[in-house]
This record gives structure tokens, C-alpha cells and sequence, in this order.
């Protein structure tokens, strides 16, 4: 049930500001449907808003939704019902688990970023791969810990570069790479800059796409998308800024993005009505008696010409 009038609200008032964004923006003004400036290059159309029961990560394979929970699996529609659910995903795991993060999907299989989660900090890093059609456990890819990566927020697969990508909530400063069919570990991959709390990873077309819980929810601050180009080969990489997620009903957490390759729509899950503290979460903002999980499906709009 809904307990906060203030999100009640928060749609209608996000409505009336569309004309306002689309004149600075020069987005089209579509009534019923938001227009969201990106980096002045490209722009995103917010389509629907879908209630999930997972808080951590969201994929597709182009027919369903994927979700993730922070100890559990789920499918949905693309309608928003919920089909399918594992809620004991680490029974099989031969190491201790308590967290999933953000998750991907790859010729018929889930990753899954999957650790031991305790007051900010990530150990027994793996990447848990299930079986889409009944999300049954199938195999797991060890990390390697002299990477020096220590938390696993998010995965994605670089099918071009036949790759597994990984970020880190606690120290963003590299992504990791592992290879896709042997699991070995490729490398990492310095960001310039940093975003900052990245919470969820998507491959498209030659690009990762990060999600960064970089804006302060207690100061309705929004998070953000960020962009950079996939260079499996060297040691850094610079990062733009994407979309700035003021869509979102109320500022909150930001989690796991996806591509939907059959629609050219961009996922993103975000959390809101909690308040967390070091990734956790810790009471409740006022007008909430629980946090709410939703994906933000855009459309992704026509590059504009400068
Ligand atoms: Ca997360
Ligand atoms: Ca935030």
C-alpha cells in the first residue's frame, strides 16, 4: 500500500514541470510523457514506472524482466507481474553469501555479482550464474582478490568483447574484467573520474553505462548515469556524465541499469522512502513505512545535432 502522500504528489508536480525542462532542453513536449535532458547530446523519455519486490538489480533478455533482490531472484513481465522467484539463491553456493547487486543476462543465463555484505564492506566476491528459464544455480566464477577490488555492487557481459564486467561500491576507482568463457581474470580498468557508490552496469554497442548513487537522498539530491567507452585494453578510461536521474519519484538509491535491446529502452532500478546508512538500510524518511522498489523504463531519443 502507499503510505506517502508526498510520492502521491510527486508525480503530478513532475508533470507540470515537463514543459518547463522541455523548453531548456529542447525535448519534444509529449504530454503524459517526460522528457529528461542527458548530456546535451541525447535524451531520454520516461515511459512507465514499475513496483518490484526486488531492491538491487534489474536485466532483461528482451521477452521478460529480471530483478534482483539482495537475497533473492525474480521474473516479471514486461507488464510488471511477477512470474518466477528464488528466494534461496545461495543454497548451492560453497561459499557464504548475503547480498546480490546488480545483475546481467547473457545467452540464456543470470549473473549475478553475489558476496558476503557486512557494513560497507564486500568479501567472498563471486559471479553466480543461474538458469533464466527456472533460476536454478548452475555455476559460479571465483574473484580474483589480488585484483584489489573489494565489493561486487554490479556485473555486465561484453558479448563483443566476450568479457564479464565488475564494479566496486567501495572503491570505484576500477572496474574488473574477467573472461566470459573461462572466468580468468583480465584486468581492471582505471575510471577518470570516479563515480561515486556505483550501483549497476550495462554493455551496449561498445559503452558501459555506471549508475552512481551520488546524490544525497536527505538533501533530494539526484543520482546519476555515467557513460564511458569500452577499452579492454588499457588501463584508463574517461567517463561523461549521461543522465541526471531527477525522474525519479523521490531522491533515494539509486541501483542496477539494463538495456532492452528489442525496445531501445533503458532500465534503471532505484529504491526510495529508506534512509541508508554505509549500505544499509537504517529507518525510514518521513510520510514512509517502507522502502519502494521501482524500475524507470526510458526511451532513448534520437541524438540531437549540435
Ligand atoms: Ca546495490
Ligand atoms: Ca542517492
Amino acid at each position: 500500500m502507499q503510505t506517502s502522500p508526498s510520492h502521491r504528489n510527486s508525480g503530478k508536480n513532475y508533470l507540470a514541470a515537463i514543459p518547463l525542462v522541455a523548453t531548456l532542453f529542447g525535448c519534444a513536449p509529449v504530454p503524459e510523457v517526460a522528457c529528461v535532458p542527458g548530456d546535451g547530446r541525447s535524451a531520454y523519455e520516461l515511459q512507465r514506472v514499475i513496483e518490484v519486490a526486488g531492491r538491487q538489480g534489474i536485466a532483461t533478455d528482451g521477452t521478460h524482466y529480471f530483478v534482483s533482490g539482495s537475497t533473492a531472484l525474480y521474473v516479471y513481465s514486461k507488464d510488471g507481474e511477477l512470474l518466477q522467484a528464488n528466494k534461496e539463491p545461495f543454497l548451492d553456493l560453497t561459499m557464504p553469501a548475503n547480498h546480490i547487486g546488480d545483475i546481467a543476462i547473457h545467452d540464456g543465463e543470470l549473473f549475478a555479482g553475489i558476496e558476503w555484505f557486512d557494513d560497507g564492506q564486500g568479501t567472498n566476491i563471486q559471479v553466480a550464474v543461474y538458469d533464466t528459464a527456472n533460476l536454478a544455480y548452475l555455476r559460479s566464477i571465483d574473484w580474483n582478490p589480488d585484483s584489489g577490488q573489494v565489493e561486487v555492487s554490479a556485473v555486465t557481459i561484453d558479448s563483443d568483447n566476450d568479457l564479464i564486467w565488475m564494479t566496486d561500491w567501495v572503491n570505484g576507482r576500477y572496474i574488473y574484467q574477467y573472461d566470459l568463457e573461462s572466468g580468468v581474470y583480465r584486468g581492471r580498468l582505471q575510471l577518470r573520474p570516479v563515480p561515486h557508490r556505483q550501483q549497476g552496469i550495462a554493455y551496449r554497442n561498445g559503452f558501459l553505462f555506471i549508475t552512481a548513487d551520488d546524490g544525497e537522498a536527505d538533501l533530494e539530491e539526484p543520482d546519476s548515469l555515467w557513460r564511458l567507452r569500452v577499452e579492454p585494453t588499457s588501463i584508463s578510461a574517461l567517463v561523461t556524465h549521461e543522465l541526471d536521474l531527477s525522474a525519479f519519484n523521490r531522491a533515494g538509491e539509486i541501483e542496477g541499469v539494463a538495456w532492452d535491446e528489442t525496445t531501445n529502452e533503458l532500465l534503471i532500478l532505484s529504491n526510495r522512502g529508506a534512509r541508508i546508512v554505509h549500505g544499509m538500510p537504517s529507518g525510514y524518511y518521513p510520510g514512509y513505512d517502507r522502502e519502494i522498489h521501482e524500475v524507470y523504463i526510458f526511451a532513448k531519443g534520437v541524438k540531437r545535432q549540435k
